[in-house]
């Protein structure tokens, strides 16, 4: 499948640096676009900021974040949200709503710390987990990349944080 624009999904680093800027420096010219879906605990006016789209966070402050937002993925349209304000822990389905509002195929989100891609209502609804401090069944720090292609056909991937892929998270199929 060729012509995949690329979105990588990263969370819930919170507060470690390191962790961010390896995945900038090997992304930065390979993916299209980076989202954090929150909890980093930076400044909301670092410089890291440039590189990836910053949403905020329960543990984030600084009118630079950004509560909710609509990402543009070649066909696809992401909505993305750190959850908490959604109830995350217990549905997905009122992400699933607000992403279905917006005319998005996908639902990104964070908070849990729990790597999961589930359809929920017609949305595909993806956690990339935490690249710090997993939780849940899978014990590893974890990252994401979304992959559409001119097909309409996605692909996602999950990396831990040695950049090795765990091959039993990854999903792929039609949008
Ligand atoms: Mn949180």
């Amino acid at each position: 499948m060729a012509n995949f624009k690329k979105l990588l999904l990263v969370s819930d680093n919170h507060e470690d640096r390191q962790s961010i800027e390896d995945l900038i420096h090997i992304y930065e010219d390979d993916v299209d676009q980076m989202l954090h879906l929150g909890d980093s605990m930076f400044d909301d006016l670092d410089k890291i900021w440039q590189k990836m789209i910053p949403i905020k966070g329960n543990n984030d402050t600084g009118a630079g974040y950004i509560k909710n937002t609509v990402v543009s993925l070649g066909q696809a349209k992401i909505f993305a949200s750190h959850g908490h304000k959604l109830d995350v822990y217990n549905t997905r389905a009122k992400l699933a709503e607000e992403a279905e509002k917006r005319g998005c195929q996908f639902a990104c989100y964070g908070h849990t710390h729990v790597a999961m891609v589930e359809e929920v209502d017609g949305i595909l609804v993806i956690n990339p987990g935490s690249i710090t401090l997993p939780r849940g069944p899978i014990a590893k720090k974890l990252y994401a990349i979304l992959s559409v292609d001119e097909n309409r056909r996605y692909q996602l991937n999950y990396f831990d944080h040695n950049h090795l892929e765990v091959k039993e998270l990854s999903a792929s199929g039609k949008f």
